[in-house]
């Protein structure tokens, strides 16, 4: 860890104004080296902040336990912090700028006493790719800066590239624990829940997080930067920048098709990206698993990059039968947070392949299968370089990006909605996108399903209007034209009258990407239906699948009635936007009436 330096004058005024408010014992550039990266780990392990695992296990790999109160993204504590109320939208948490400025800068007086602090140039997305934006995070969490080494490109090449007067998005995160003289420290300090701010001031590109030391509250580059900041930056520079993954599929014939896919949580978007498909000839190479930004590119067509460097995956759940290649990606140099620590120093999470006799849970506390609480917390992450992927595509970090084909929207929903269905056109694809629900547990209330709309699975990550977001969406299609990817609608989770799942998902989803991709080639036509094209009989590739003919008809079935109360669902979703619905959604809300109406 050299003492870095550059000459940026904005960029040491700055970091010199946040010494001056923070006050930290001492400041460090990160140079992103391995030395430095091993370093840290090695002070977090002697510090009793994390756990190295089996080196025979699990090489290079680490566990961190976080306190029990930082466990997850704070929807509730997560600002959009525009000067007007109104340009926030319904959707936003809001408060005045010049307030939350002055609240959030007596947190931070003195907050970094008895700490490093830590300067972290970053870049999202390839070094010098004309789609990737460059960050600065400052923060006093080691966690954060050995996190932010495998999520993004860190260090001496991004001040490199910076120059002496390049744009830079400014990220201020502390985890709010300062230290006086002598005062022991604690394995995960942060602040209380009522301290911590995630606050995102859009109008002039700027985060301020205080309090909190996990995922996307911390590591300011992935939700705060990719997507809050960086949705507003492309709504007014005329980009995109989106919760999607990037996926490669290669037909038999060798034809490359690239697609890009927006699903709220819980619905397997990571391994979505790391499909392995189930019919002969096919392959799938991951590009990304969690964020895509596109532009138009000189061709007209819309290219997009993965703006990240790692996964930052969900560990419950993850197997070798849900998804194969992360469980490769995680064999080694690999943080795990909050998963559990089995007796022979490995990580274990409920849903992985093998039982666990005994382990010590999340909190750190003993666990056999026996005890109510859960080993692993239900968000539970691993994070590992992008590149230990098996199934990385080798153009992943290709500056230009790659032509986007297809955008798949989805949601989980155990009626009403079928299989897959393909948009009539552009305009209607930003309808489906906009009017993606998805079914949530209420397992606290224990009230069973609740659906909640999640346009572009991007309600939490929309840094600015949602009304303004999905205008911006249809403006994207006019200047695209006939070059607008093709656009279709999945679900995966469709059940009989007895909860049984309809569709074995997983690796068998590749038949219903090989329709869209026929689709996309004009090689098979479809059937109208009122909610838009879906395969003919015989079309959708069942080859090998045992599954019977009522169980795919229930799959495929499209009902007026469930359909006409889900259409009256979304439209009092729409109202909240008020004047800010763009005209085009009227008109898709009107011709979806009226084909329902036809229909029934
Ligand atoms: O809880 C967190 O802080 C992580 S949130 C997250 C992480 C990786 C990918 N997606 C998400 C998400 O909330 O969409
Ligand atoms: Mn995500």
């Amino acid at each position: 860890m050299k003492d870095t330096k550059t000459d940026h004058k904005r960029l040491l005024a700055w970091v010199d104004e946040v010494k001056s408010l923070c006050l930290p014992d001492r400041v460090v550039w990160t140079d992103g080296s391995k030395d430095e990266y091993n370093r840290l780990l090695a002070d977090a392990v002697r510090t009793g902040a994390a756990t190295r695992l089996n080196a025979r296990k699990r090489p290079n790999s680490y566990l961190f336990r976080s306190d029990p109160s930082d466990v997850a993204r704070l929807e509730n504590r997560t600002f959009i912090a525009t000067r007007n109320e109104k340009d926030a939208g319904p959707t936003n948490n809001w408060i005045d700028p010049g307030e939350l400025k002055s609240t959030m800068r007596q947190l931070y007086a003195g907050c970094m006493r008895g700490r490093t602090m830590y300067v972290i140039p970053f870049s999202m997305g390839p070094i010098g790719s004309p789609i990737a934006k460059t960050g600065v995070e400052i923060t006093d969490s080691p966690y954060v800066v050995v996190n932010m080494h495998i999520m993004t490109r860190v260090g001496q090449k991004v001040l490199e590239a910076l120059g002496s007067d390049g744009e830079f998005i400014p990220c201020l995160h502390s985890i709010g624990a300062p230290l006086s003289p002598g005062e022991p420290d604690r394995p995960w300090p942060c602040a209380p829940i009522e301290q911590k701010y995630i606050a995102h001031f859009p109008e002039e590109s700027l985060i301020w997080s205080y309090g909190s030391g996990y995922g996307g509250n911390a590591l300011l580059g992935k939700k705060c930067l990719a997507l809050r900041i960086a949705s507003h930056l492309a709504h007014s520079e005329g980009w995109l920048a989106e919760h999607m993954l990037i996926l490669r599929l290669t037909n038999p014939q060798g034809r490359r098709f690239h697609i890009a896919a927006a699903f709220p949580s819980a619905c397997g978007k990571t391994n979505l990206a790391m499909l392995v498909p189930t019919i002969p000839g096919w392959k799938a190479e991951c590009i990304g698993d969690d964020i895509a930004w596109m532009r138009i590119g000189p061709d007209g067509r819309i290219r997009a990059i993965n703006p990240e460097a790692g996964f930052f995956g969900v560990a419950p759940g993850t197997s070798n039968k849900s998804n194969p290649m992360a469980m490769r990606s995680i064999e080694r140099n690999t943080i795990f947070t909050n998963c559990a620590l089995t007796d022979d120093g490995d990580i274990w999470w409920e849903g992985m392949d093998q039982a666990c006799e005994h382990a010590i849970d999340w909190r750190g506390n003993d666990w056999t299968p026996d005890s109510d609480r859960l080993a692993a917390h239900a968000n539970a992450r691993f994070t590992a370089p992008a590149s230990q992927c098996p199934v990385i595509c080798p153009d992943w970090e290709d500056p230009a990006g790659v032509a986007i084909d297809m955008f798949i929207f989805g949601g989980r929903r155990s009626t009403t909605i079928p299989l897959v269905h393909q948009a009539f056109n552009f305009d209607h694809g930003v309808f489906l996108g906009a009017s993606a629900a998805s079914e949530t547990t209420a397992a606290a209330l224990d009230v069973g399903r609740t659906l909640r709309r999640d346009p572009f699975a991007m309600t939490p990550f929309i840094g600015y209007h949602a009304g303004d977001y999905i205008a911006h969406w249809f403006r994207m299609g006019e200047r695209l034209g006939a070059k607008a990817p093709a656009v279709f609608f999945v679900n995966w989770y469709r059940r009989d009258r007895s909860g049984r799942w309809l569709w074995p998902g997983f690796g068998e989803n590749s038949r219903v990407l090989k329709w869209m991709c026929e689709r996309v080639e004009g090689k098979i036509d479809a059937v109208r239906t009122p909610i838009g094209w879906m395969p003919r009989n015989g079309d959708l590739d069942v080859n090998g699948l045992t599954i019977r003919s009522d169980d795919f008809a229930e799959l495929m079935r499209v009902s007026v009635e469930p359909l006409r109360k889900d259409l009256s669902d979304a439209e009092q979703y729409f109202a909240q936007f008020g004047d800010r619905l763009p005209d085009k959604l009227r008109v898709e809300l009107d011709a979806m009436r009226q084909r329902l109406a036809a229909a029934g």
